[in-house]
């Protein structure tokens, strides 16, 4: 088994890069801070402290920005909250937030009411990728602009400004990479996927399969929804081990680490050995992921930075100023294996 690839940073789509760390073959720090990610332009005037992103703690004072948030669903999630609190609590943001706890209607009410207050600036993590056109265009005309954070929406470009988030596809692809060699080739694989019509369950599926194309000895021979939660993680995981399928299984493929944390307590309660008797690789990149791998029960994580709150407050300063943002900003993403984890787990951020 290779060692994992690490790389750091921003890449913005049309072409251009921002403090964009180098592929290296051995592992760096394992905090991937996305502040001082951002370019270097402003922030520097006296009595201002400069931050990520080239906006400063002044120019963010009294900003009123509407964040809706998918829910408390997992590792991931808590962590992303907190990045996006904690930022706005740090730099003097006025900051309604709004739990979905996973339900788009939900987000749909919290935007509208977004609106009605009269918000600066919207973020919102879109729980499904489909149905966001009203409500986007109800703020359109109330000129309000739309940042969409971590999850993509399928909407035409004119209806938010900008959106920073992970390749989820990339990352499904890294999984499926890592578990084509780590089985040479062999294995039936039980999937366990996120939230149907979410952004990172259907780009996950797809970027695994896309690396499992030309390996026609890995096989997927399960596939159901967990939700992204560990308690459905875990149940999903118990049925299968009770069918007849279930024997047959040598390796999970989870979207996310709460999944695969919950499907390992499922494998060890029916008398395996996950990690071992099934192999276990999952999206994420959790300090308990971090945990598990140290403990032999994971085998392999791909990293999801959640920590985008430096980076979404920046980019409310300036679309408050009246800047035009680049339509996409990608945050890049590592692989960490069982090699790796103990060293790691100190250096872990969520
Ligand atoms: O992987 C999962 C969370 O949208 C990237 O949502 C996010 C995903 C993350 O529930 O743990």
């Amino acid at each position: 088994m290779s060692g994992p690839r690490r790389w750091r940073g921003f890449e913005e789509e049309e072409g251009m890069r921002i403090g964009h760390i180098a592929l290296s073959l051995c592992v760096a720090s394992g905090v991937l801070l996305l502040a001082g990610c951002g370019d270097s332009s402003g922030g520097s005037s006296p009595g201002s402290t400069p931050v990520a992103g080239g906006t400063s703690v002044d120019e963010a004072r009294g900003l009123k920005l509407g964040f809706s948030q998918v829910g408390a669903e997992s590792g991931w999630r808590t962590a992303n909250t907190e990045s996006i609190k904690g930022e706005a609590a740090k730099r003097g943001v006025d900051l309604k937030f709004a739990d979905a706890q996973q339900k788009q209607e939900n987000q749909i009410k919290a935007i509208r009411s977004f609106i009605a207050q009269g918000v600066d600036v919207i973020a919102f993590s879109p729980v499904v990728e489909t149905g966001w056109e009203p409500v986007l265009q109800e703020a359109k005309r109330a000129n309000i602009p739309v940042i969409v954070s971590d999850r993509r929406a399928d909407v035409p470009e004119d209806l938010y400004a900008t959106f920073i988030g992970s390749d989820f596809v990339k990352e499904g692809e890294m999984a499926g990479e890592w578990l084509v060699k780590a089985t040479k080739g062999t294995a039936n694989v039980a999937e366990l996927t996120g939230t149907p019509g979410s952004a990172p369950a259907n780009d996950r599926a797809k970027g695994f399969r896309s690396a499992l194309a030309s390996h026609d000895g890995v096989k997927i021979v399960f596939t159901q929804t967990g939700d992204f939660t560990r308690t459905k993680g875990k149940e999903v995981m118990e049925a299968l081990l009770k069918s007849p399928v279930g024997g047959t299984i040598n390796a999970v493929f989870a979207h996310n680490d709460d999944m695969a944390l919950g499907a390992i307590q499922a494998i060890q309660e029916a008398g395996k050995k996950p990690g071992k008797d099934i192999l276990v690789v999952s999206i994420d990149g959790i300090k308990d992921a971090f945990k598990a791998m140290v403990d032999g029960t994971l085998n392999c994580t791909v990293e999801c930075n959640p920590l985008l709150g430096p980076n979404i407050i920046d980019a409310a300063v300036k679309l408050k100023k009246g800047e035009t943002l680049p339509k996409r900003t990608v945050v890049e993403d590592g692989i960490f294996d069982q090699s790796v984890a103990a060293k790691e787990l100190p250096n872990r951020k969520y």
